[in-house]
């Protein structure tokens, strides 16, 4: 069965099809013109909302990835604004970590939610991973993509942008939501 990766994001889209290489489904990439407004004020209900419009404007099954990044001393904030915050990856690092300043709670976390709708637009599935971690003063490292070179994980002792892609696919907001959802999105395959 055919299945559109419903993202205009490139690094988004690496990950999304790594998690999904084996899962017997055929990947399409979703067409550029088609732009869905993100109306929503969670994560769940813009992503619900990408994957049901791609999946009834294409014909097909469709899965969409809303995420972003949630600052505990900004009160959630970029949250689900992470990719409206600024224009550029580097100008969205900018303007966070001038917001923390010298804020010394520099927690926060990545949320992402994950939803498959069906050709007719109902959902199918949805699925949450959260991964806690840390906001640097300064970014380090060139992998990845988005908030990756700012955000820390103490337990590896690397930012998102240090670790090789394998190892922020398996800890990642991103590779939990995915993980709880492959099992069933075989099944729904067959
Ligand atoms: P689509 O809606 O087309 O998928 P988008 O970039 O607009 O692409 P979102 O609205 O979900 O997607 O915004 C998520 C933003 O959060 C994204 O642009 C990044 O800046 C950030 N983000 C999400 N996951 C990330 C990750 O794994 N690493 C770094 N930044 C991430």
């Amino acid at each position: 069965k055919l299945l559109v990766v419903a993202t205009g994001n490139p690094g988004k889209l690496r990950e999304m099809q790594a998690y999904l290489a084996n899962s017997g489904w055929e990947l399409i990439l979703k067409p550029e013109e088609l732009e869905i407004e993100e109306t929503g004020e969670t994560f769940a209900a813009n992503a619900c909302l990408k994957a049901s419009q791609i999946a009834k404007a294409t014909g097909n099954w469709a899965i969409a990835d809303d995420s972003g990044l949630e600052v505990d001393a900004l009160n959630g904030v970029p949250g689900v604004y992470s990719a409206r915050y600024a224009k550029t990856d580097s100008e969205r690092i900018a303007r966070l970590l001038k917001e923390l300043g010298n804020e010394a709670n520099r927690q926060a976390q990545f949320v992402c939610v994950v939803a498959i709708a069906s050709p007719d637009g109902a959902i199918a599935l949805q699925s949450e991973g959260i991964c806690r971690g840390e906001i640097l003063h300064a970014p380090r490292g060139d992998g990845g993509f988005g908030y990756d070179p700012i955000f820390y994980v103490p337990e590896k002792q690397l930012t998102f942008a240090e670790m090789t892609p394998e190892l922020k696919r398996s800890i990642s907001h991103r590779g939990k939501a995915f993980t709880a959802l492959l099992g069933e999105l075989e099944r729904i395959k067959s």
